[in-house]
């Protein structure tokens, strides 16, 4: 397997923080113990927990104001798939990409394939794109699946049909749909016929799914429309995907509701009703604002957690959510922000995985609300830190993987080896 970063930079670094690591883990380990929690067990779940980083997001991001290049960022998809081997070496919880077309369109595909299966990778859902028109094509402007043209709603189709077909090579087995279909003026669209053209465009679409695939709808509230949205909210979403068939399923992408959304609760009820197809995770504070994961609100990836974990552990029917990061990296280094966004899951995961259930379980019960909501403050004021590193060295990565990436000097060495205009235009990617 192919490692773009020295392995030996990786022994000698673990090798340095081994004994400290011991010392921690075992520390960890009497805590928990005392509450009846077995670390091992926890370290060894946190080593199967994956999640796929998002094809654009190892390049810089921008907002319609403007974009900063990085110099020694990705200039096409194997570039970009180099990138995520870095991420996949050093932090050891991110084995699948998930795609995006045409941005990652090659005329080989199945040498797309072999390269990311070089680095050790393998491909999660793949992403259509009926939000940016192509020369020579019908313009996407008034809309794609919902347009009130056929032919643009019949190119919009293609599109998804022709990413299945790309998906197939590759390995996937899930499309994601987003669209950014909607109005700017009450009035400028009917907004029960745009969602009946909606599913009308998405049967072909979904029947056009190979055996054991799955197809995600991806609401959000708004942009780039910014008065209606015809995939709003996640129970526009659930009703979509209930009459739509068993293989289509929600994906909910953290920042694509209003502030004050109860995400946790949206998620409950995904569970509860066999709809949840997986995420898109990134932190927010205002709109759509694809900042890293746990960056600026740490509690609320934890709670969705504690929504996953509690699902995990009782076995709820049907539930094999995909876990996917999407995020936009404006002002820091995209390997560095996936490697640390990464991390903030496998926390928010390993946090989830100390609520003491049974307690929280009888102060629910009892209507004690301030002992239940005790129970989950005792498991996010853990410190996890030595079980995601443990695991991690375990898995073979770097136990501080940001850390030995500076240590590298790989962006420094893709400057040189990537030339290339740092002329920034305005826009997400
Ligand atoms: C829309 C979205 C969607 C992607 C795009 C890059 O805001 O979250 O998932 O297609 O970002
Ligand atoms: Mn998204």
């Amino acid at each position: 397997m192919r490692t773009p970063i020295d392995p030996e930079l990786i022994a000698r670094h673990n090798a340095s923080l081994e004994r400290d690591l011991k010392e921690d883990y075992q520390h960890l380990g009497a805590v928990l113990a005392r509450r009846g929690v077995d670390l091992d067990e926890v370290t060894g779940r946190i080593r199967r927990f994956a999640v796929a980083i998002p094809s654009w997001g190892v390049g810089t991001g921008g907002t319609r104001f403007a974009r900063f290049p990085l110099a020694g960022e990705p200039r096409n998809v194997f570039e970009k798939l180099e990138d995520c081997a870095v991420i996949q070496q050093l932090g050891r919880a991110t084995p699948t990409v998930s795609p995006h077309f045409p941005w990652d369109r090659v005329e080989d595909i199945n040498g797309l394939r072999d390269t990311a299966r070089s680095y050790g990778l393998g491909f999660d859902a793949v992403n259509s794109n009926t939000f940016e028109d192509l020369p020579g094509q019908l313009s996407y402007k008034f809309g794609s699946l919902t347009h009130t043209d056929r032919r643009v709603r019949e190119q919009a189709i293609a599109h998804n049909l022709e990413c299945i077909e790309v998906g197939k090579k590759l390995g996937s087995r899930a499309l994601t749909v987003w669209i950014g279909d909607g109005g700017n003026f009450p009035g400028q669209q009917d907004m029960t016929r745009a969602l009946e053209r909606y599913l009308e465009s998405m049967h072909p679409i979904v029947a056009a799914l190979p055996e054991g695939w799955r197809a995600f709808i991806e609401h959000k509230l708004y942009e780039p429309a910014l008065y209606t949205t015809v995939i709003s909210d996640w129970g526009t979403s659930f009703i979509c995907a209930s009459q739509l068939g068993p293989n289509v399923q929600c994906l909910v992408d953290l920042g694509h509701h209003a502030p004050t959304t109860n995400i946790e609760q949206i998620v409950a009820r995904l569970i509860q009703f066999q709809r949840l197809g997986g995420f898109h995770f990134n932190d927010s504070k205002y709109g759509d604002d694809d900042l890293d994961t746990g960056s600026a609100n740490p509690f609320q990836i934890f709670l969705v957690f504690n929504e996953l974990v509690d699902a995990e552990l009782r076995g709820a029917p049907g539930f094999a959510p995909s876990y996917m990061l999407d995020q936009s990296h404006n002002v820091t280094d995209p390997i560095e922000s996936l490697l640390e966004s990464a991390v903030a899951l496998q926390r928010a995961y390993a946090q989830a995985l100390l609520v003491d259930r049974k307690r929280l379980r009888e102060a629910q019960e009892a209507n004690d609300a301030l002992l239940a909501n005790r129970a989950l403050h005792s498991a996010i004021e853990s410190d996890v830190e030595p079980a995601i590193r443990m695991a991690r060295k375990l898995n073979g990565g770097a136990i501080d993987p940001v850390a030995v990436y500076r240590a590298s000097g790989y962006r420094r060495a893709k400057a040189e080896q990537r030339p290339q205009e740092l002329t920034g235009k305005a826009g997400i990617v």
